[in-house]
Parts: structure tokens; sequence; C-alpha cells
């Protein structure tokens, strides 16, 4: 839209003749062109796919997994409480048959428009009744009725993604003198309406969205209201968010949305009854959704006493001498609860796998204590961890909570429902976190099994390699590397390592210009920085629990011997090598990790406090069937007279007395130790370790290369394209 035309003649035509008749000369191999640029696309698809970390990465063709076989949430958990899912509103939800609309039906039985229903998609000011439902909130309720989930409507009022409109004169508030729909800006005090009108609009709003959903059949699919969203401000004297509800109204805009929701769904409830098939005189608790209150952060100790005080002790309107309404409590006491306006708390909890979940549930036990019924409102739990215990700790997190809110209910808490906020990681608004229970191609978790275990009531078995999604070795030279076009330098913690030790901890940094890389550019390795023996350092490794692993590192340290082990809750100490020349020192052997590990680190040691050096870590899984890779000779060996040193019988006992010690354990020490690892060594002397690694930046600058033909060849062939379509229309 932005680029200027492109005249007939200039420098672009004559690139363009020069291009035509590179097209020509090429004309006679375009089927092998075809081939080739197919075959680099497919090569970078490939690269991507095995390089990609992330399951987000998928294609958006990529076909999703179906459902059908998974046992749903909702029938797990249907003894305790809903289970529900947020979703935005997707274009297939009218014929409500694609694969995510399936998962849904198969796995929920609640469902959250995500923006249908929030104020700015629905607010409409020259409608009397300043509500017109749009095509996606329509769209997903009627979906949510025609197959039998139910539907949390959210949200009738919130500061934000409203129509700043609707507290403007003539619906036309104004910011700097411009008129403006964004809530969230200055609004220009003389622009803004009086409180009787706010509330009258605010009154008219709400009755607006319950007529909606009774006059359309759906007031037995809602089950929820969120009425207000998000009030609090802890920071206030008052503890309330200054909005505009709030500066126009005053504190009782809270009372008021209320009393205006209730007063609704009364009067709704009576005037469709018979469209229900219910008599307006009986029992119409089916057509009378719940009205609840819903924030974030309500674990915190200030948001647990504002959001009680405000729903359950302010008094708003003692003896009705503020307003007089039908819909208000005989004998209510002029609070939103004793006057019986409102039934219940939402808690969003948008969590992380490292949150106090005694505090979560304390906090709704609180709630529940104080009004009586609570729903979790927008659950997501984001992983903390960056490295393969990513979804091993998250699928605990969720087991834990969910056994926890299991037991909640069954100790009395009127928890009725939980909703996860959105389907998939790649339908999330904390896509980074990963913090759902689907990946993105719809496929479960570890999480989600995790949820069903705790609805089973069963033990968390799941281990660390049950939670794997993708197995790859470690191969690291700490040479910074090309991502897309950026260039990413490694860090100690992106690389996987980290502070060991009980007392003073030790620095760990890039090093540069101290490096064992063969060919490196710059040349880096990962420096350990000590005061004191104790201070070490380790690396990230549990991954491999349970594997046969080729460990091969480089080492460099003027103290007189470098150790490695495992530290697995335990540790295990695994080999030594002689070092104290400075300079560098390989150091590799053989060994089965223990299975059914959560965390695996191998550490570095030496036998005193200077810094150590660590480069060109390799770690690599013997595959079913294949042979161990070989272990690695130390490239010094006789030329400085280092020596291997192991301490075979001590790696034994250790070895063996690891957590679920199998006899693999004592192969493991031997394959490493001893004439056996001489014997590897003095095969592997020649070509060895630069061969190893240079493998694997030899990989790197395959796929490199691979990507940049590739991109050579696509431009290439778009312009072949173009070309061709160019002289059909000429020709
Ligand atoms: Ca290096």
């Amino acid at each position: 839209m932005i680029h200027g035309k492109i005249g007939s003649d200039g420098p672009q035509y004559i690139v363009l003749l020069r291009l035509r008749r590179f097209y020509r000369e090429m004309k006679r191999n375009l089927k092998k062109i075809t081939a080739f640029i197919l075959c680099m696309v497919l090569t970078v698809c490939a690269a991507f796919a095995t390089n990609s970390g992330s399951i987000n990465a998928l294609a958006a063709n990529q076909p999703y997994v179906e459902a059908e076989d998974f046992v749903g949430l909702k029938d797990a958990f249907a003894d305790y409480f809903k289970i529900g899912v947020a979703m935005p509103a997707v274009d297939n939800w009218y014929n409500s048959d694609s694969t995510r609309t399936q998962s849904v039906k198969k796995i929920f039985n609640s469902l959250t428009t995500e923006n249908e229903f929030k104020p700015d998609s629905n607010f409409n000011s020259s409608s009397e009744t300043l509500y017109k439902a749009g095509n996606g909130g329509n769209g997903m309720l009627k979906f949510c009725d025609e197959n039998g989930i139910k539907m949390r409507y959210h949200v009738l009022v919130w500061h934000s993604q409203i129509n700043a409109s609707i507290f403007g004169k003539d619906f036309k508030a104004t910011s700097a003198g411009k008129v403006t729909n964004d809530a969230n800006s200055t609004l220009d005090e003389d622009s803004l309406v009086d409180r009787d009108t706010l509330l009258d609009r605010l009154k008219t709003y709400i009755y607006g969205a319950m007529e909606y959903v009774y006059s359309n059949g759906y007031a037995d699919t809602v089950y929820a209201f969120d009425v207000v969203n998000e009030a609090v401000d802890e920071g206030k004297d008052d503890g309330l968010r200054r909005s505009y509800w709030y500066k126009i109204i005053g504190p009782d805009f809270l009372y008021f949305a209320f009393l205006y929701a209730r007063e609704a769904e009364m009067t709704y409830a009576k005037q469709y009854a018979a469209d229900y098939g219910l008599d307006p005189a009986g029992d119409l608790s089916s057509i009378t959704p719940k009205l609840f209150y819903n924030d974030y952060n309500e674990w915190f100790p200030a948001r647990v006493n504002i959001i009680i005080d405000f729903t359950t002790k302010r008094v708003y309107n003692e003896n009705q001498s503020v307003v007089k309404s039908f819909a208000i409590k005989e004998g209510g006491d002029g609070t939103m609860l004793g006057d019986g306006l409102i039934d219940g708390i939402g808690m969003q909890g948008h969590l992380s796998d490292t949150q106090n979940i005694d505090q979560y549930i304390s906090a709704l036990e609180k709630y529940n204590e104080a009004v009586g019924e609570v729903q979790i409102t927008e659950l997501d739990v984001g992983c903390t961890h960056h490295d393969e215990n990513r979804w091993f700790y998250q699928a605990k997190f969720y087991y834990e909570l969910f056994s926890r809110l299991v037991a909640a209910k069954e100790s009395g808490v009127n928890l009725s429902s939980v909703t996860l906020w959105g389907l998939s990681d790649s339908m999330t608004w904390r896509s980074g976190d990963d913090p759902l229970v689907l990946n993105g191609d719809l496929s479960k978790k570890a999480a989600y099994d995790a949820m069903l275990l705790a609805a089973e009531k069963k033990e968390f078995t799941l281990t660390l390699a049950d939670t794997m999604q993708n197995m790859a070795d470690i191969e690291m030279t700490f040479e910074p590397y090309k991502e897309g076009s950026a260039t990413v330098y490694y860090k100690p913690k992106t690389a996987g390592f980290y502070p060991r030790g009980t007392g003073h901890q030790p620095k760990l940094e890039m090093a540069p210009r101290v490096n064992h890389t063969p060919d490196a550019f710059i040349g880096y390795s990962v420096v350990c920085e000590r005061a004191e023996q104790d201070a070490t350092m380790m690396m990230e490794a549990s991954k491999f629990s349970g594997k046969n692993v080729t460990f091969t590192a480089y080492v460099k340290t003027t103290d007189k011997v470098v150790r490695i082990g495992l530290e697995t809750g335990e540790t295990i100490p695994l080999k030594e090598v002689a070092a104290g020349d400075d300079e560098w020192h390989v150091i590799s052997l053989n060994f089965d990790v223990p299975e059914g590990l959560n965390s695996v680190y191998v550490y570095f040691e030496t036998d005193g406090n200077a810094d150590l050096y660590v480069d060109d870590v390799s770690m690599i899984y013997t595959r079913d069937g294949e042979e161990p890779a070989p272990v690695v000779a130390d490239e010094n060996e006789g030329s400085s007279g280092t020596e291997v040193t192991d301490k075979s019988g001590s790696d034994d006992n250790t070895v063996t007395a690891a957590p679920n010690e199998n006899s693999a354990s004592d192969d493991a020490s031997q394959n490493g130790t001893g004439s056996n690892a001489s014997a590897d060594n003095s095969k592997a002397n020649d070509g060895n370790a630069a061969d190893g690694n240079a493998g694997g930046s030899k990989d790197k600058s395959i796929t490199r290369g691979a990507i940049a033909v590739a991109i050579v060849a696509a431009l290439a062939g778009v312009v072949v394209y173009f070309l061709k379509k160019r002289e059909k229309k000429q020709g």
C-alpha cells in the first residue's frame, strides 16, 4: 500500500529484461528447478520441524489431532465441577464441525467467549437497548445451546474493552477535544455524562443483554454472568479502581450493576418462562443464571479483604434508602450479598507452575465462606522451566492444583466450574508460557493426563520421560548461531548451566576467546568463577533420565583435578581427569542415567577453587538397537603427561546406590572407567573430538546453507512465476 508505482521504464525495467533473459535460459530446466525448489522447501520445513522446540511452530495446514479417543475432562470431573474453556469466535462456529469444535465438545461442558460478550462487542448507542449481540458471540451461544454446553457470559461491566462513548454526552466522549472510543484514554470531564444518566445507561445495557439472552432461548444455556470484572485496585484507599464507572457514578456502581442484573433476570425469567416450558409462578432457577463478581490475582491477601468487604460488608443501600427494588431480598441489609444480588466470586487464575497453591486454595475457601459459591474462571498455568523439565513441572502443578480443588469440593467448598483460558497452547494470550493442557495441534499434553490422574484420585505417576515432547542430543559449542536474521548468543542459563554449591555461589559467564571449538569465529566457553571449592556448576540433563548416554566435555583449569558426576537429589560421582596445566582436557564416558528421576544435572567440580572452563559439551543418548556413541580420548594425553584417573570402585558403589538402581548402572560406570574406557579412547583417538563437535556445527551450517539456498531458490521461483504470468498476458 505504501509502495510507489513502478514505471514501465527505468532501472527496474532493465532488471526485468535481464531476468527475462535469465528466465528463457532457465525455462528449459523448469521441471528441474521446480523439483529443486520443492526439495529445498521440504528441507527447510524438515529443518524447522526438527529444530523447533515448540509445537506452536506447526504450519497452518498441519492436521489437528482429534479428541475422539480422549477421556473428556468434563467426564473425569463430572462429580465435582464443570470444566470449561475460553474460546475466541472462529469462523467455523456456524457449521461447528471443525476439529477444534469437536475437541471442545468432547472435552468441555462449559464455554466462555474470550471477547465476544465483552462490552465493546455488543454496546450499540443507536440501539434502544444499547445492546446488539455481535455475530461471533451469537454463533458461539447457538453452538453451546445445540451441543448441551453451558456458557459463562463474560462480561457485563468492565473498565476495559468498552466503548468510551457510553460515558459521553450524546454518546460522544472526547479526549483532548477529540471524540474517542478509547475508555483507557483520559476523557475530558466536560464531555462526560452525570451519575444519573450513566446509571440509566448501565441499567439499559444490562437489561438489553439479559433480554437478548432470554428472548433467544439461551437463559438455560448461560449459567453464570460475570456482572462486574476487575474493579479492585488495592493501591486506592477504598480498594477500588478509578474507572469511569467509578468516577462518574461512585463506588456504588458495583451495587447498581448487580441490582440491575438481578432485576433483569427476575423480570425476563417470568416473562419468557413459557418459552422454556416453565410456569412463570414456579421454580425458575433453571433459567436464572448466577451473578458473579470476577477479578484477577485474587489470592493476594489485600485483594481477598477488599473483595469480601465490598461484596458482603459494605452497606450501599440501607433500608433501600438509596434505591428501592422488587429484586432486593426482604430484610436485606443494604449490602450486595445481604440484598440477594450476588451469587458468587469468580477467580481468574492466571498462574505459573511455581504459584503457591496453598494461598490460592485458601483464598478460594474464604470467598466461598463469604459469598457461598466460587468458580475458577480463567485458569492457565505458565511454564517457568525452559528446559526438558518444562512439561513435567507444569503437569505436576496441574495435578496438585486439581487434586486440591477436588479435595476442597469434597470438604464442602461450592466450586461449580473451572474454566481453562484457551483451548491449546496456540490459542492463548500467553503463548510463550505454553500454559494450557493441549498442544497447538490439539494433542494432549502431560498436563492433560495429570488432570485426569487428579480427577481419578490416582497418584502422580508421570515421569520426566512421560512428559517429554521431543528428545534430542545435547551438542554445545557455546558459539553464537543464527536464528532467522538474528544472531543468538548463549548465556549460561540458556545453555542449561546453573550454579551449584551450598555456600557462596559461583559466577557463571560466557568466556569469549577461551575456547576449544575448532574453527570458531570468536570462540566461547562457559566459565565458572569461584571463590571457594564448594562453588561449582551443573548442567541440565533431566531429559536423559532412564537413557544410556555418552557424555563428553572439554575442561580447563589450573586446579589439579576435574570431576564430573550426576546431581539427582543424590550426588553420584562419575569420573575425574587430571588437569592443572590450564590446557583443555576431555572428560568423556558412557553411562546409564537412573530412571524415573524428576531432575538430573551433570555437575563439574575441581579439587580447588580456580576458575573452571567448559566447552564443546555433548550428551548423545543411545538409540534403541544402536551402539552407544564412542567416548573420546584426551588430545593432550602423552604429550602433557595428563592422566585419566578413574575411581572405579567408588563409582560403582555410588551409582548402584542411585534411586531406581538397576544392573545397567553397573555397566554404566564400567563403560566409562578403567580399561574399557582406555580401549575406547585409543580407538577414538584420531579424528575424535574435533570430528564429533565439528559434526554438530557442520550440521548447523548445512541447515543454514540449505535455508539460504532455499530462500534464493524460492525467490527465483517467484520471479520465474511472475515472468511466466507476464509473458502469458503479453502473449
Ligand atoms: Ca566454544
